[in-house]
């Protein structure tokens, strides 16, 4: 008795899911409304999100991230720390994973990150090395990823967050790792590298604070413009994690018009907006307007090609664990129901033209 209640309601449960499954996959059909995907691709826009490998097993997940992104990246699954388990072995188990599911789903995909001075491999960090040595290794590492992704990955974040918050002048960080064993010239090495390896793919100097105009942004501008003289970068990344309630204004303006007469684009890399717990309607409201300024400040500049965010869904952020009693910065909930954030995104690529 008790064993056949318990299937009856393991079977209703499944049949419910499942339901709940076609439903949310079809949401845009039905409704006859167009995906974010769909949008932004009818306007030669790509649209992303980073993704946590381990969720990849979940259904509802890839279907929520095939159908409404064109373009996705790993949030961890191409640091160093994940592929480099010792120093002669690469471990390309999870990016072989990624690069097939965006082929299979026809997206583009990011490689995020060739060289960080965290999530770096133990082997790595806590060894003793020469210059020349680290910088093998640093070749190495760049050189056998980036032609092992060659024609699946179109654009890498080459180097990440190397530029100090310490102002005025924000030099290179000098407590790196790079930087003590290699020295501040590691950032166009890497770039060099880069090049070599996969002349095609569009190189990223990436960092955070560095969409406004201020003197971080200033440092990070003339780091690119001394790379972009010499060939090695192609674009900028600004990671945009940022508090609710922030609009892109003329200071993004600014910035974004003189990277593009450098001949620089730019995409947003890793964009969310956290609150301060707990949610409420009116905070979700706020959160939309600045998700929609967003989104209409990238479709009013030629030079930004993307606006990717650090996930899609409630469900998995490292906003909770980075900021204490802040979450809830994408634009689905935790059971994957658009947010108003998404219906704002959506009327902004609605009207764009
Ligand atoms: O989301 C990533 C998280 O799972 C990792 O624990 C963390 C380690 O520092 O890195 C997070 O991603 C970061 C990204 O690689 C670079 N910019 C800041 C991101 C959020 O901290």
């Amino acid at each position: 008795m008790f064993v056949q209640r318990w299937n009856r309601t393991l079977l209703t449960g499944a049949f419910l899911g499942a339901v709940g499954l076609l439903m949310n996959a079809r949401a845009g059909e039905a409704s006859g409304t167009p995906t974010l995907r769909e949008l932004a691709q009818q306007r030669g826009f790509r649209i992303g999100a980073a993704v946590a490998m381990p969720l990849l097993d979940n259904a509802e997940y890839r279907q929520t991230l095939s159908r409404e992104f064109n373009l996705c990246v790993a949030e961890n699954a191409f640091k160093m720390e994940s592929l480099r388990p010792a120093r002669d072995r690469f471990d390309f188990q999870q990016v072989d994973r990624l690069c097939a599911f965006a082929q299979t789903n026809r997206m583009k995909l990011r490689g995020h990150t060739l060289v960080w001075h965290q999530q770096m491999p133990w082997w790595l960090s806590q060894g003793h090395w020469t210059r020349d040595e680290a910088l093998g290794i640093m070749k190495d590492h760049i050189t056998t990823v980036m032609q092992h992704c060659q024609g699946k990955v179109y654009a890498w974040d080459v180097v990440n967050e190397a530029i100090s918050d310490q102002g005025p002048d924000h030099p290179i960080r000098p407590d790196s790792f790079w930087t003590r064993v290699v020295g501040a010239d590691y950032v166009e090495k890497a770039f060099e590298f880069a090049r070599a390896a996969d002349p095609q793919a569009i190189l990223y100097y990436n960092d955070y604070s560095n969409e406004g105009m201020d003197s971080k942004s200033e440092a990070v501008f003339q780091l690119v413009k001394r790379l972009k003289a010499k060939g090695l970068v192609d674009a900028v990344g600004w990671q945009c994690h940022l508090a609710s309630g922030w609009k892109a204004g003329a200071a993004q303006a600014r910035n974004a018009e003189r990277l593009a007469k450098l001949g620089l684009d730019i995409s947003i890399t890793e964009l969310d907006f956290r609150i301060s717990l707990p949610v409420t309607p009116k905070k979700l409201q706020t959160q939309a307007e600045s998700y929609r300024s967003v989104m209409r400040f990238c479709l009013s500049q030629p030079n930004i090609k993307a606006l990717v965010m650090w996930g899609f869904t409630d469900k998995s952020s490292c906003v909770p664990y980075f900021f204490k009693g802040a979450g809830a910065a994408l634009i689905f909930d935790e059971q994957y129901q658009p947010k108003p954030a998404y219906e704002a995104l959506r009327e902004e690529l609605t009207k764009a033209k």
